[in-house]
């Protein structure tokens, strides 16, 4: 039985991640864990078990291992692309010793090990357009950097140490649970919030900037799917480009209205957020995880959309 011990499990990603691995694997055997405790996640931490956790600290990653028998590190803790470049001594001791950490422990307890990579993976020199799975990596931002460093790192524990590493490259993630903090691609999903409260968006990126992104119920499937794939038929291992879509502001914009036809675009481009997002493909070819471990994405711009708006509806309390 599987005993996960999810790291920064009150993050975009690991607040509705927890709800789904309690849901297959059972409470107890899914330990959220976090570098402190935020306001809004009461539920996901009272209902099962969570720790405090620092990843930096390996004493204390070590003991929440040992105290419930983990088998799997499920490392979600990260800074993200645009905090990165306002911190990078912050975003590599996060992303790059926190990941050791993580890797060191599965060398030590033999666990499986799941990473989020990125799109942020990829450079102003990697081909833009359906981005090969191997193919040139030079990102020139932080975050970037510990994208690829921390790909390498996982494909080295795997290959000296036979540690269980996986990992997908994420695009931008959209979700209506809880706020993305600090990245590029956050734009898509503030739009929806601003276009249910005010009918209205200002956009940091630019019209014709396109990027890859997913709707967050992919992103959840794609995790569980890639640590329960038969190991066998891995060719890869970190980390697998996946992409559900791919878009500009305008496109998202057209979709929303199918729904809120007053709603208006505007921009006032970040130039810091924007040379992250040029630094980045235009849509990713993702047949390596088709092939290798079934990957299939159920969400399209306007199934997400649609989803999104009668979600956030709710949860702002907006009447149609
Ligand atoms: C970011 O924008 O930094 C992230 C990512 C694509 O990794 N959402």
């Amino acid at each position: 039985m599987r005993k996960i011990l999810v790291t920064g499990a009150l993050g975009q990603i690991g607040s509705e991640l927890m709800v789904k691995l309690r849901e297959i694997y059972g409470v107890n055997n899914a330990v959220a864990s976090n570098r402190r405790i935020k306001e809004g996640h009461e539920a996901l931490i009272e209902n099962g078990p969570f720790e405090i956790v620092n990843i930096n600290n390996l004493k204390q990653m070590a003991d929440v291992v040992d105290k419930y028998n983990i088998n799997t590190i499920i490392n979600l803790a990260a800074i993200l692309s645009a905090k990165g470049e306002n911190d990078p001594a912050s975003c590599w001791d996060i992303n790059m010793n926190g990941l050791y950490n993580v890797l060191e422990l599965g060398r030590e307890k033999r666990l499986q090990i799941f990473t989020p990579s990125s799109i942020a993976a990829f450079g102003p020199s990697t081909p833009p357009d359906n981005t090969p799975q191997d193919t040139i990596q030079r990102p020139n931002t932080m975050y970037g950097v510990t994208k690829v460093a921390g790909e390498l790192l996982c494909d080295y524990y795997y290959k000296k140490f036979d540690v269980d590493t996986r990992g997908v490259r994420f695009p931008g993630l959209i979700s209506y649970e809880t706020l993305p903090g600090g990245g590029t691609t956050d734009y898509a999903v503030h739009i929806y919030y601003e276009a249910l409260k005010h009918k209205k968006y200002t956009s940091f990126i630019d019209k014709g900037t396109q990027m890859d992104m997913m709707y967050m119920p992919d992103a959840l499937d794609a995790i569980v799917s890639l640590m329960e794939a038969d190991p066998a038929k891995l060719k890869h291992r970190n980390a697998f480009n996946v992409t559900a879509m791919s878009f500009e502001p305008e496109e998202i914009a057209a979709s929303i209205k199918e729904h809120i036809p007053e709603f208006k675009l505007d921009y006032d481009v970040d130039s810091g957020r924007q040379a992250i997002a040029d630094s980045w493909p235009n849509s990713l070819d993702d047949s390596a995880a088709r092939e290798e471990w079934g990957w299939n994405p159920k969400y399209n711009l306007e199934a997400m959309t649609k989803d999104m708006l009668e979600k956030l509806r709710i949860k702002l309390n907006i009447e149609d």
